[in-house]
């Protein structure tokens, strides 16, 4: 009887691991994209999670799709313009929550190799100063952040 509670229950955790992109202490959820454009710029979200009780640091973003993936900080300055700037780590508390959202935190994608249709997919690499390299798969949504069915982009 023991032995089959701890067989449900070890179950229960690879089940939950397997889920949310779970990657040990380290989680990112729902990562997605803007349409974008070949040889344009293009913007990642996603939340990260860090689970663990000492803090990290995200150093950088690789992916084969852009020239170049950067960190950046959206913000309004006094005359109500948006600047974009770009950061040389994120800073990841212990046990915090980093938001990349319209607006503020994401990642910059700089001459795109191909167009991002909505639907498509493509994989980013985030690294980190202690954490094991997390690669993501993202999805392009339309501009109001949800899928587009328009499937006039598939062969
Ligand atoms: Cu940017």
């Amino acid at each position: 009887m023991k032995k089959s509670i701890g067989t449900i229950v070890l179950l229960g955790a690879l089940i939950l691991s397997a889920c949310g992109g779970s990657h040990g202490d380290i989680e990112v959820h729902e990562p997605w994209s803007r349409p974008a454009f070949q040889d344009g710029t293009g913007a990642v979200y996603f939340e990260l999670h860090n689970h663990a009780e000492t803090g990290d640091e995200l150093l950088g973003v690789s992916t084969d799709i852009a020239e170049a993936a950067e960190l950046h900080l959206s913000s309004v300055d006094e005359n109500g313009v948006m600047q974009m700037q770009m950061q040389a780590s994120i800073p990841l508390g212990p046990d915090a929550d980093v938001l990349f959202a319209p607006g503020g935190l994401h990642i910059m994608l700089v001459g795109l190799k191909q167009d991002l249709a909505p639907g498509d997919t493509f994989d980013v690499t985030l690294r980190f100063k202690t954490h094991e390299d997390i690669t993501l798969t993202v999805t392009v949504l339309d501009e109001s952040g949800s899928m587009d069915m328009d499937d006039s982009h598939t062969p």
